[in-house]
């Protein structure tokens, strides 16, 4: 029995100090496998007297027991290290959910001129486009802008080099179109502008939008019906009332400024409306003749009108939006309110 103290001994020191799964089996083997130091002592309890084999096997038993105890909390730390180990390895776990997949959305600006298109297709006209960088030939004299007229001044024009510019409205777009199509001439040029210019009005780009329509009997009240329809249509009112005040354009004769009444306060006089009851939302006219005949049209067979809306301010007036600088900032927390 000075034997099973020995190996009691052995078996707890040897035990305490395995780190290794394989190692910890192996060495249960020893102690308590098929021929192991305590089950050979056990099977040696048979050939002892009753009252010896009572008390050895007893103590056996307990030893025994410490034993298993001691395995067990050491197969209970290896499985806790190793885990810790594997966890440390696998810092990305791919068992986990994903971020999942966000909707992008249109910008507010591209939606309004889809819904704009839509408008102005169904009425036969056709979406053109053209340069950015233009030559004061199309963006100014084309459009009888006379050369000491104020918007050629460098404070209004970016200009790209002696001989180009950045266009500074859309109109270009419509002389490109005319001196390579005869009329009929049925067409909307929406795009970027650009000028010198920055507040929570004013953008150095800003998008505009300009309709024409050439043929040889195009007159003002052709203007007024496609115009009133566009603004009803698009502000979804069938009773927007719409004025044209007298105006000034070098390009149209002759020319107006085209009011709705203000959606915002219904004509009562609003913020908005800076209490006029009217919100501005363009100008127009009828093509005048020089600008007729720097595309090579004949003057006295043609007439057309045309008119042109800010597509931004268009886009704030149908989403609310009070500082035109949100359509440009790229903040999401504006943009995903579109989506
Ligand atoms: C405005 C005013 C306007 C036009 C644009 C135009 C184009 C050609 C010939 C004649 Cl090719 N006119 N465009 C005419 C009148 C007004 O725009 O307030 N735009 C935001």
């Amino acid at each position: 029995m000075q034997n099973l103290d020995t190996i009691l001994k052995h078996a707890l020191e040897e035990l305490g100090g395995i780190d290794d799964p394989v190692e910890l089996e192996q060495a249960k083997a020893r102690y308590l496998g098929k021929s192991g130091a305590i089950t050979e002592l056990l099977k040696g309890l048979g050939k002892l007297e009753p009252d010896i084999r009572r008390e050895s096997g007893a103590r056996i038993n307990k030893a025994k027991e410490a034993i298993e105890s001691v395995l067990n909390a050491r197969r209970e730390a290896i499985q806790a290290i190793s885990l810790e180990k594997q966890l440390a390895l696998e810092l990305l776990d791919v068992t986990l959910p994903g971020r999942g997949q966000d909707m992008g959305g249109l910008h507010p600006v591209t939606r309004t001129l889809e819904r704009i298109q839509g408008i102005f297709h169904s009425l036969g006209f056709s979406t053109v486009s053209g340069p950015e960088i233009e030559t004061d030939f199309y963006n100014f004299t084309a459009l009888n802008i006379p050369e000491d007229h104020p918007a050629r001044a460098m404070h209004d024009t970016f200009y790209v080099d002696e001989a180009h510019l950045l266009r500074t409205h859309t109109s270009p777009i419509q002389i490109h179109y005319m001196m390579a199509h005869e009329p009929p001439v049925k067409i909307i040029a929406p795009g970027r502008v650009y000028r010198v210019d920055s507040d929570a009005t004013h953008s150095p780009m800003f998008h505009q939008l300009e309709i024409l329509w050439v043929d040889e009997e195009v007159n003002f009240t052709h203007l007024k019906g496609v115009a009133v329809d566009f603004l009803q249509r698009f502000f979804e009112k069938e009773h927007l009332k719409v004025r044209f005040r007298p105006s000034f354009f070098p390009f149209t004769e002759p020319s107006a400024e085209i009011d709705m009444g203000c959606i915002f306060c219904e004509g009562k006089g609003c913020r908005v409306c800076s209490h006029t009851g009217w919100l501005e939302v363009g100008g127009c006219g009828m093509v005048h003749p020089n600008v007729l005949k720097h595309v090579g049209y004949d003057a006295e067979k043609y007439l057309g009108f045309a008119f042109g809306m800010g597509l931004d301010r268009l886009a704030m007036l149908r989403y609310g939006v009070n500082d035109l600088r949100l359509f440009f900032s790229n903040d999401l927390r504006f943009l995903n309110q579109f989506d």
